[in-house]
This record gives structure tokens, sequence and C-alpha cells, in this order.
């Protein structure tokens, strides 16, 4: 979630349905989450594309959507370009339906034409052939507005969480500010690494260390991956919040996510287990939740204020208050309040 919105995705929220058809399209609405609820893939993927398109019905989609979620387990995957996140996703997916889990999967792709959720979703769908209703995947397109992209998501997320899956796991590359948001976005954030990527450690120590709840060395059929794990639990040793009394303490699981067998990836459930109870038991699950929360409510509404200051700017209102500021009748801080005031 990005406290900066841009763009006329992020201007959306604020906007209103027209009145007119307004109680025909509400039952619409409340048609399409009831089939998503029942699991029907065809009206999760028309929900998504409303709050991706941010279409002018997502107040009720939203409204919609609220007393149906808040049960599903959010897992955020990040690291650099081509570490594995998507196969690794592609192997937790086989691992919860093996669960009897639901799952959906977002690959969030704000750049790279090559998108790995197209891939990933390639690969999934194979099961989806043999009649596996349980996993839904969906990729968001950037459409040319980053702002757009990270205030879709969790809209996006609250869809899928409403359909009944029990995990949703988000797929991000991690280009900087949004493995932040990703983590902003997440119940646990797995942060994957490879072995002789240098980058990746850079990236490490700019700050994903921080948002890690897991560290997966991926590729560690690769020379090196040692050393990628003695590099971080060196880095982990320098200090940061996770050193803290009663703070969790990412561990670090190799993985090798393309085999099919002995990958690694049961250790990764064991500790996203583990992260879990550790969430519910410290209360920092809620905290995060509440969190997320109170960053979408605020993006909302400063979207919503933006607007509503577009409205201002050369408006009467405004012109009067600027030629009393040229006057000397009052300052522009004033001006200002008033301006505010008038919202
Ligand atoms: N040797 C080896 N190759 C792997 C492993 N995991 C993934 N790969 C390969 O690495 C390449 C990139 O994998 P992806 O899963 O697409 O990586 P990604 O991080 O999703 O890539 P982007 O979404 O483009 O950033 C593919 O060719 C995979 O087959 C692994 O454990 N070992
Ligand atoms: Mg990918």
């Amino acid at each position: 979630m990005t406290s900066q919105p841009e763009g006329t995705a992020v201007q959306a929220p604020a906007a209103v349905a027209p009145s007119g058809r307004r109680g025909r399209r509400s039952a619409d609405i409340g048609t399409l989450v009831s089939r998503a609820r029942e699991g029907d893939a065809r009206s999760v993927a028309r929900l998504i594309s409303l709050v991706e398109d941010a279409s002018p019905l997502l107040r009720e989609v939203a409204a919609a959507l609220a007393p149906h979620t808040g049960r599903a387990r959010v897992l955020g995957l990040t690291g650099p370009p081509g570490v594995g996140k998507s196969t690794t996703t592609t192997a937790l997916v086989r691992a919860f339906r093996q669960a009897g889990q639901r799952v959906g999967v977002l690959a969030v792709d704000p750049s790279s034409p090559f998108s790995g959720g197209a891939l990933l979703g390639d690969r999934v769908r194979m099961q989806d052939h043999a009649g596996d209703r349980g996993v839904y995947i969906r990729s968001m397109a950037s459409r040319g507005h980053l702002g757009g992209l990270a205030w879709a998501t969790p809209q996006a997320m609250r869809v899928l969480d409403a359909a009944g899956c029990d995990v949703v796991l988000v797929e991000t590359v991690g280009v900087g500010q949004s493995e932040l948001e990703v983590a902003s976005l997440a119940d646990t954030t797995l942060v994957l690494l490879a072995p002789g990527m240098g980058d990746g450690i850079q990236a490490a120590k700019a700050g994903i260390l921080e948002v890690a709840d897991v560290f997966v060395v991926n590729k560690a059929d690769r020379d090196g991956a040692d050393t990628t794990v003695r590099d971080l639990r060196a880095m982990l040793s320098l200090g940061g919040r996770h050193t803290e009394a009663g703070a969790w303490r990412p561990p670090i699981v190799k993985t090798v996510a393309s085999r099919d067998t002995d990958n690694g990836v049961d250790d990764v459930l064991a500790r996203l287990a583990e992260h879990g109870e550790w969430l519910d038991s410290s209360g920092e699950g809620r905290r995060r939740r509440v969190e997320r929360a109170a960053r979408e409510v605020e993006a909302i509404a400063v979207a919503g204020l933006r607007e509503r200051m577009g409205d201002v700017s050369g408006s009467a209102a405004l012109g009067a208050l600027a030629e009393q500021v040229v006057a000397g009748e009052t300052d522009p801080y004033r001006a200002a309040d008033q301006l505010i005031a008038q919202l």
C-alpha cells in the first residue's frame, strides 16, 4: 500500500456510482459475491476485474465483501527477479492443496513483460483442467500506474478472502519499494534469495532484512547456497528488530523449488506454521491487520481529499482567498485553513 496514491485508479475509491441504476447494480454485485463464495471462478474473476479497473461500483463491491472477509492468511513472497518466486509459489500451492486448503494467488508484476504471473498461471491451470476448483490464480496487470496496483492488490486479496481461500499468496518482484509494500499487505512475508546473487544480499541490507519473517535460499542445488545462508545469519546477528526480546527470529530455509520432491518446501511450510502460531500468541498478527486496514483507509481518505481539492483549484473560493493573501489581508496558512474548512 502506498501512502502517495497517484493516477486514476486511486481516485476511484472516492467516486460514487451514478445513482440511476444503483439498485439493479447492487443486486448484480450481491449475486456475484454469492457466486464467488460458492467457488465460481468466473465470478471471482469479475470481482477482481472490477477492483482492478477501479470500477465506479467499487464501493458496492467493498461493502458486499466486507462481512465475508478476515479469514484468509496472506503470505507475501518477494525477492529479486528470477530468484524462483513463481516456482516456489507453485510448489506451495501444491502443498497447500494436498493439505486440503483453498488457495488464491496474486502475481503482482509491476514491470516485467515476461510476467512470472502468466507463467505461473499456465502451470497451475494444468491442475485446474484436472477439475481443481480449490485454486484461483490471478496476474495483476500494472496498466501503467504503480500506485494503482498497490492500491488494487488489497482489494483483490479481499475478493479471494471472501471467496473462501484459506491462503492467499502474493508474489511481488523485489524492486525496492514493492517488497516493503508486500510486507505491509501480508501476515507473513517470505524473502527469497539465491546463491551468488550479490544483488539479493544488497537488497537484504537495504531493508528486506527487517520485513522478512522467513528467509528462503532457493536454488540450493547450486554452489554457494551455504555461503548465502552464512552471510544472512551474519547480517541477522548484527541487530535489528528481530534481536529484541520476545521478537520473532526469522528462520532461513534452503529450497530447490524446481524439484518435485525433496525440495525443502515441507520445511517452509513448517516455518510458516510456526510463524502463524507466533502471530496469534504474540498479538502481532492482529496488530499487522489493523495497521494494514489503517493504511488502506488512509489512502482512500487522502485520495478522496485530493479529488475534492481538485475541485477547489481554480475555484472562486480559492481565487478570493488568493486575492486576500496578495492584499496582505490574510496569510497563506489561514487561507489554507479556510479552504479546508470549506471542503
Ligand atoms: N536450478 C534451479 N533453478 C530454479 C529453481 N527454482 C526456480 N528455478 C528456475 O529459475 C528460473 C526463474 O524462476 P521463476 O520462478 O520464474 O522466478 P521468479 O522469481 O518468479 O522470476 P520473476 O517473476 O521474473 O522475478 C526458472 O527457469 C526456474 O525454473 C531451483 O531451485 N533451482
Ligand atoms: Mg515470477
